[in-house]
């Protein structure tokens, strides 16, 4: 499969593994790089330290590319600039934010910047500042989130750009994948499927969370601060929810955040737990190797894009 996001990225699939805080660690992006996508480490709100080790730790793990994602609201988001550029990362991701003010610096160093936008708007910025593709991440996803969907932001922003799209939010299998490339783009980021992964070190009540869920079970809380995000209801987003009814202010509704992803990811407690995941949780029935999730991916773009092609022409 060849597009413009494999020759960029060098890369075998046009897939991009999200960078999940306190998810996408070295482990879970050395097994993807090393199955033909793009591995990715989160830098999420860790200070430095944790992020060079993850670094090279993966490089111990793959000599494939890897990239880092940078969360734009992160206290240590300048520090974590530093390290990528010190350490030549080949290319980051970034998300929550406008990556602007860095931009400079990261291309001069040979950084190729893939910012996660939810806007036309946005991703126009990107382009002219010199993004090398923009990622167009959709309400499905999990996580921090936008308001529109995949399915109609991913034309509108391939119609406005020169630059390559990659679309993400509601992307699980090759049903999605061949979607999202129907719809121009010419990659996809894929992050709940991930989690689901045998590499993928969240403790296993986590991945059972999202075996479990169903189709309604990816609600958005915290729209009232600004910051909506996406997570699987539980005893925690039920009591954020009511929160948030109270008219709580953001600071104290903020509060009521800090380390929930953490108990969810790391101890596994999943009812008391911010336990984030995309809309395709209910899509999502089994765990294996990244390199089994990729191949099947790939296998089912072709068999789905066989079986719209004899639609077609019997229609
Ligand atoms: O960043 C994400 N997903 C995330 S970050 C995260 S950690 C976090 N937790 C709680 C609150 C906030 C962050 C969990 N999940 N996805 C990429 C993404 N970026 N989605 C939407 C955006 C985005 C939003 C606004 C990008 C740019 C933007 O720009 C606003 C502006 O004009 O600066």
């Amino acid at each position: 499969m060849k597009t413009r996001i494999t020759e960029i990225l060098n890369i075998t699939y046009p897939i991009i593994q999200g960078g999940m805080a306190w998810v996408s660690n070295a482990d879970l992006a050395a097994a993807v790089s090393e199955a033909g996508g793009l591995g990715i480490i989160a830098g999420g709100n860790a200070p430095r330290e944790i992020i060079e080790k993850e670094i090279h730790r993966a490089r111990t793990l793959t000599d494939k590319d890897f990239g880092v994602n940078v969360m734009l609201l992160s206290p240590f988001v300048d520090d974590i600039i530093d390290l990528v550029i010190e350490e030549k990362i080949p290319v980051i991701t970034t998300g929550a934010g406008n990556p602007g003010k860095y931009m400079e610096r990261l291309k001069a160093a040979g950084t190729k910047v893939l910012p996660v936008i939810p806007s036309v708007a946005l991703a126009q910025r990107m382009e002219k500042i010199g993004a090398a593709a923009v990622i167009i991440e959709g309400t499905e996803a999990g996580g921090h989130i936008g308001e529109l969907t995949t399915m109609s932001l991913t034309p509108q922003v391939v119609d406005a750009l020169n630059i390559p799209v990659i679309a993400a939010g509601g992307i699980a299998d090759g049903r999605g994948m061949l979607a999202a490339l129907s719809l121009g783009a010419e990659g996809v980021q894929i992050g709940t499927r991930f989690i689901c992964s045998t590499e993928c070190t969240v403790h296993d009540k986590y991945k059972q969370k999202i075996l479990s869920a169903k189709d309604r079970d990816a609600v958005v809380t915290a729209r009232s601060t600004g910051h909506p995000v996406r997570v699987l209801r539980n005893n925690f987003t039920k009591e954020f929810i009511r929160l948030e009814k109270l008219n709580t202010s953001k600071e104290a509704l903020e509060e009521a955040g800090i380390g929930k992803l953490r108990l969810a990811v790391v101890d596994g407690d999943v009812d008391s737990g911010s336990v984030m995941a995309g809309q395709v949780a209910g899509l999502i029935k089994d765990i294996k190797p990244c390199k089994e999730i990729i191949e099947e991916i790939i296998s089912d773009v072709a068999v789905y894009s066989q079986r719209n092609a004899n639609i077609i022409k019997e229609g």
